[in-house]
């Protein structure tokens, strides 16, 4: 790849079909050999592999077809190890394949890898292939019979049943049965849909290089999207911004690249050191790397033993790869054959999105157990919230959620069920983004059918239920009507006291909250009053006796400084009730125009600043203050001289040493 200078004209690779093929199979059964045979093209690059011959690592090929039609097929191949040592790197190139060539020498039919391989092709949801039995001409018309009938029952009900993909004899050597072969792939990648290019472009990284003249290259299989020349990308999980120089496909200098296309990119940005096989671009803010993510996952019949609870596996997706930690929601275990919804823990972030397809291998010793697809990379609740409303209400969050997110096929049930799950919070646009993958146009389109339906709202650039609004302004009667009976003398709750207190009690969203408030300002359920709400009526509190008993009360402690009255004999010379004083007082204490220094006594707020002076001017003269002096200084009594003391101690003005003070 990169083999041709960039400023060659370029041809516009969006109006032919292009296809990934992968290879899979067993070490030495001629996938190389086939994959040479078809395109001319050598996929073992490493000079080890040449040397060995075996591969080691990802190969790439490419060639075109000509269909009935006349019309060009693209068929970029990605060339895999058969070596149960290499198995990773096979992962990481079998993620985008389209159409699989699954391949087994007639002279030594199924062997391990030809089931791990089967395996791993089955848990990524792979839907067509090719079985291919190579080396041909090195068995007798019998055997390749008897091969042939092993390896029907061998794929038996699975995607490459005989029924529905063809089995088809070959020789890399003699040249048999490519011709067949190429009908047969033609058939195929006719059946294979075609990906979603104005979906978010995502390219994981399989190779990265320096080519002289160019600086940095990588590669990959581009899942989704497209890339265009000069456009800005993020790498993840590095965060780091590149920018496109230059785009190859298959072999070809090209403006753009679409899904399903084998890519290459010169970046500007990047030297080597910062990219390896594993990291994702994907267009700049839109993403968010994730470290938990919910999955469905299955363990293979031939998984050797259980999967506990909190086991740690290897992980793999597109071409990273990761250490994991299993969490299941309710079970122990998992056993073979066995589904489950799981967490998965990661120790460090990865741009995952839902209906990514993974695989999980055994820590030790590293065998494929199983695998499973992603169905939520942005996971709102802990396990243990998810297991108490489990246990409370019946009703899981995972039912609400999960179930209906793991079957991918209704986008609008999914957007539904992600705003429910975020109650009155409301869900972003830009968060859904990031949660789904969709483009902005298709989240729209889906957002506004449910809001047609009237199911969701959507306020400014978020989303609520519909029913969350109603809520939401239950709420708010209910705690301003609480508010007023706490405090019958206020004229009303400050607004900005009130969204605090939503925000902390129910995640209730500003957008939300102001939509509630307006809402039940125009049905007169409420009323403004500059920055205060209330409800109607609530508005003159204060009657004339209770303004007048509230100056009495203010008075009478402001007049006599230290030496207060007690509290009930200024109560039961006002005009007012008992109860109606006391709230009067409660306000006063809450404004702090009164201060409590004990259950008994309460000041004047002017009092208690002037003992602070006083204090203030003793230190001048001495630090030390017996009790004595301080009733000297003050001219109070006992009585009062210790509760003082004591709040002036609360207060740090003043620190108990003995039975005197130090001043502060
Ligand atoms: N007789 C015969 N030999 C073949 C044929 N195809 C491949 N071979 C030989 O089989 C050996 C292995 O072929 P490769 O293509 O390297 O096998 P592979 O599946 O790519 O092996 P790995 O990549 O290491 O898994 C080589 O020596 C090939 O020459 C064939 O059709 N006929
Ligand atoms: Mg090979």
């Amino acid at each position: 790849m990169w083999g041709y200078p960039l400023s060659l004209s370029c041809y516009d690779s969006s109006e032919m079909k292009s296809i990934i093929v992968g290879t899979a199979g067993h070490i030495d059964h001629g996938k190389t050999a086939l994959v040479k045979a078809l395109t001319g093209i050598d996929a073992d690059r490493l000079e080890e592999e040449k040397r060995r011959g075996i591969t080691i690592d990802l190969g790439f090929a490419h060639m075109d077809l000509r269909d009935s039609n006349g019309e060009t097929l693209r068929l970029g191949f990605v060339d895999v190890p058969g070596h149960e040592r290499f198995v990773r790197n096979m992962l990481a190139g079998v993620g985008g394949v389209d159409l699989v060539l699954l391949v087994i020498a007639a002279d030594e039919s199924i062997k391990p890898q030809t089931r791990e391989h089967f395996d791993i092709l089955q848990l990524l949801g792979v839907k067509r292939g090719i079985t291919v039995l190579t080396k041909s001409d090195a068995v007798d018309a019998e055997t390749l019979d008897v091969v042939r009938l092993e390896v029907e029952e061998f794929l038996r009900g699975s995607f490459l049943d005989a029924s529905q993909a063809p089995i088809i004899p070959v020789s890399a050597l003699t040249g048999a049965g490519l011709e067949d072969l190429k009908r047969a792939m033609i058939a195929a990648a006719s059946q294979v849909p075609a990906r979603d290019s104005r979906a978010l472009a995502r390219l994981p990284i399989d190779r990265v290089f320096t080519m002289k003249g160019f600086g940095t290259v990588v590669t990959g299989t581009l899942i989704s999207g497209t890339i265009r020349k000069e456009e800005e990308f993020e790498v993840f999980p590095t965060g780091r911004r590149v920018r496109v120089r230059g785009v190859q496909v298959h072999g070809r200098s090209a403006d753009q690249a679409t899904a399903g296309q084998r890519t290459a990119l010169n970046l500007a940005g990047a030297s080597t050191d910062d990219l390896a096989r594993g990291m994702m671009l994907a267009p700049p803010e839109t993403f968010v790397a994730t470290r938990k993510i919910d999955v469905k996952l299955s363990l293979l019949a031939s998984a050797p033993r259980a999967l506990k609870n909190r086991a740690r596996v290897h992980f793999h997706c597109q071409s990273a790869e990761s250490i994991a930690e299993v969490e299941f929601y309710g079970a122990k275990e998992l056993k073979a054959s066995q589904v489950a919804f799981a967490r998965l823990s990661l120790p460090s972030p990865m741009l995952l999105l839902p209906e990514d397809r993974f695989i999980l291998r055994q820590f030790s010793p590293v065998v494929t157990i199983g695998g499973g697809v992603v169905v939520d990379a942005a996971p709102t609740h802990s396990l243990k919230e998810i297991r108490k409303v489990e246990t409370q209400a019946g009703t899981s969050i995972l039912e609400l959620t999960l179930e209906p997110l793991s079957r991918f096929e209704n986008r609008e049930a999914i957007l539904g069920n992600r705003i429910t799950r975020r109650g009155q919070r409301g869900l972003s646009l830009h968060e859904a983004v990031a949660e789904t993958g969709w483009h902005q146009d298709e989240l729209i389109s889906n957002a506004s059918s449910l809001t047609g339906q009237g199911l969701v709202i959507q306020i400014q650039n978020r989303l609520f239920m519909h029913f969350e609004l109603k809520l939401a302004q239950e709420s708010l009667l209910d705690a301003i009507s609480e508010f007023h009976k706490r405090d019958p003398l206020r004229p009303g709750m400050p607004k900005s006291e009130l969204q605090e207190d939503m925000r902390r009690a129910l995640d209730m969203a500003q957008e939300l909250f102001e939509a509630a408030i307006s809402n039940l300002v125009k049905t007169k359920k409420l009323e403004l009053a500059g920055d205060l709400v209330r409800l109607p009526g609530h508005g003159v509190v204060m009657k004339d006796e209770e303004a007048e008993s509230k100056k009495k009360i203010e008075e009478a402690f402001a007049s006599s400084g230290l030496k207060v009255p007690a509290l009930h004999e200024v109560i039961a010379g006002l005009k007012v009730d008992k109860a109606r004083a006391q709230k009067i007082v409660t306000l006063l204490l809450r404004d702090k125009v009164l201060i409590k220094v004990s259950d008994e006594l309460v000041f004047h707020h002017s009092a208690l600043a002037a003992l602070r002076g006083q204090i203030a001017a003793q230190k001048l003269k001495s630090r030390r203050i017996e009790v004595a002096a301080f009733k000297e200084l003050t001219g109070v009594s006992r009585k009062y001289a210790i509760p003082l003391l004591e709040y002036l101690d609360r207060e740090r003005v003043t620190r108990r040493v003995g039975d005197a003070r130090e001043i502060l």
